[in-house]
């Protein structure tokens, strides 16, 4: 008895915070990329509130170098020049009112961190950052923190050009610059207190939990270190004693060295093979079927569903930057996107983290974007604009808003609706029509094959006329789209031409006539 208290004592020290801290029955978090905080406010309560999405993916708010040469790309915003909140996204003042008023409507945020680097080595010296703070990259000097020469880790650094140039290197790609970015001393505790400061700062305004940037390229003890030194959630909005969400960012595709599993004593990581392999699936590349799927998640390789961010794709790989390559969807497939993203949404494995992004002159040269670097939709002076929203609710001013598409938004929905229920009903045809339930709250069905679909299968739901939510929803008790009839046995009829324009039927309790 008393070892099993000690052993449950343990685990209770265990620093490592998984749970993303949304309220209950909201399972999902939505990366609104380079969002405007004043938009981002307005759209918790006018839409993600009443919609059911669990929190928000902020771009990074911290100040930030100002580059011309490309003009403002998004990318700069991973270059900072010191922690006050100031950047393009909005002040001090707006990032504090979206943190209390996303709150206030049960809509958490997580801030993207990166702090394991500074700017590039060739940022110059000057006040071209977002606040106007003074700094000189070339002697390492960043007073608005402040930083000097001795927070870096350009003694540690064995690679003739300092840069990181092999990733079967674990000492490298730890200890060197990545793309050039001047790589913080973690093991200080000088440097470490500082980023605590910074995030500590973040936790009281009400953040819910933090994404690290470039986990990969820091110690996990370091990243370790600095958690530990972080308070627990503002008690205006969370239990006492509830710690902030971890998510790290570890491209893990398999063939390096460095493991997303030496990061779970801090948190989730993100799980990269997920979107690259959905991808190929999807697309039926390599041989691939959806009839695979029926054992997704720990089964493909990825690791442990509760250790899991994952996504069908992300700010990076949706334009080639990152890891996953050219399988990867995005909203420029959009047919084959929403059936990924449906899928990801109805399947248990993982906290799912939904894509919102803006649009870009997409130009391919010799298989490569050359318009990769565009940053967001912005005004003459390079300010950001904002996100209009359109008498039909989609998004104006070149904001994709993803997550208002109908069939993705109704997907969140669903997964709050099937939450804790187990992976049951797994239907395939050994080719591309696959179909699973959750529980008896919920079922979906796929025919991403090349000829029509007609079958009747089990689902587990109760008997009933469903309304699908992909093709229409359910509103003062009418369907918009298209009826399902379960009969007393929970088999029912599904047809779904191959031609459809969403080749996929998902029905749930909460959208029973
Ligand atoms: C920009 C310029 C640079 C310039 C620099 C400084 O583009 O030319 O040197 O400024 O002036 C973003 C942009 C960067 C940008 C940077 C700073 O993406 O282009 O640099 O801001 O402005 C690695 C990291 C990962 C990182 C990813 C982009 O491990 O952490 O690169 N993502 C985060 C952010 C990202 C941000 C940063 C980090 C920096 O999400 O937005 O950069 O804060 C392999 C490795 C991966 C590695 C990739 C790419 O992946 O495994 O760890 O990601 O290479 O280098 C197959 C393999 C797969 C492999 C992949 C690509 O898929 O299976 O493992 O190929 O080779």
């Amino acid at each position: 008895m008393k070892i099993l208290l000690l052993l449950l004592a343990a685990a209770g020290l265990c620093w490592g915070q998984y749970n993303p801290n949304t309220v209950p029955k909201r399972t999902s978090i939505v990366h609104l990329f380079e969002w405007r905080w004043q938009d981002i406010a307005e759209e918790c309560e006018r839409y993600l509130a009443p919609n059911g999405f669990g929190g928000v993916q902020v771009s990074p708010p911290n100040e930030n170098l100002v580059i011309t040469s490309p003009n403002r790309p998004w990318w700069e915003r991973y270059q900072p020049i010191s922690y006050k909140i100031c950047s393009r996204s909005g002040n001090e003042e707006q990032f504090k009112d979206m943190v209390k008023r996303c709150n206030n409507v049960g809509v958490r945020i997580y801030v993207d961190a990166v702090v394991n680097h500074m700017c590039g080595a060739a940022g110059g010296s000057g006040t071209h950052s977002t606040c106007g703070s003074y700094f000189n990259a070339g002697n390492r000097d960043f007073p608005a923190v402040p930083y000097s020469g001795w927070d870096f880790n350009d003694g540690k650094c064995h690679t003739g050009s300092g840069e990181i140039e092999s990733y079967n290197d674990i000492y490298q790609v730890r200890d060197c610059r990545l793309s050039s970015l001047l790589d913080l001393a973690l093991e200080k505790d000088y440097v470490r207190s500082t980023i605590a400061e910074y995030m500590n700062r973040l936790i009281d305004m009400g953040v819910a939990g933090f994404r690290i940037d470039a986990a990969k390229h820091m110690w996990p003890g370091d990243i370790r270190a600095f958690l530990d030194k972080l308070h627990d959630l503002n008690t205006q909005w969370f239990s006492e004693g509830t710690k902030p969400f971890i998510y790290q960012e570890v491209i893990d595709l398999g063939g390096e060295p460095i493991k997303g599993s030496e990061y779970f004593g801090n948190g989730r990581v993100t799980e990269f093979k997920y979107g690259a392999k959905l991808g190929t699936v999807i697309r039926k590349w390599n041989g691939e079927k959806m009839a695979y799927l029926k054992n997704w998640g720990e089964g493909w390789g990825f690791v442990p569903s509760d250790r899991a961010l994952v996504f069908v794709d992300n700010h990076d790989n949706q334009r080639g930057h990152g890891a996953g390559g050219a399988s990867i969807l995005t909203f420029w497939d959009a047919r084959l996107y929403k059936m990924a993203v449906g899928f990801m949404l109805a399947h248990p494995y993982g906290v799912t983290r939904v894509m919102s992004s803006f649009r870009w002159p997409r130009y391919f040269e010799n298989g490569k974007d050359v318009n990769d670097w565009v940053g967001p939709p912005s005004n003459p002076d390079g300010s950001t604009k904002s996100v209009t929203i359109n008498p039909d609710t989609t998004c104006g001013n070149d904001w994709v808003c993803e997550h208002r598409w109908r069939q993705i938004r109704n997907m969140v929905i669903f997964r709050n609706v099937v939450d804790g229920e187990p992976f049951s009903n797994w239907w395939d045809n050994g080719s591309n029509q696959v179909a699973f339930g959750r529980g008896n709250k919920g079922f979906i069905i796929f025919n991403n094959d090349d000829w029509n679909m007609n079958v009747y299968v089990q689902t587990g739901l109760p008997a009933g006329t469903y309304c699908d939510v992909i093709s229409g929803q359910k509103e003062n008790n009418k369907c918009t789209g298209k009826q399902v009839f379960v009969s007393g046995d929970g088999m029912a009829n599904f047809q779904i031409n191959t031609d459809a324009e969403d080749p996929f039927i998902a029905i749930h309790v909460d959208a029973k006539l």
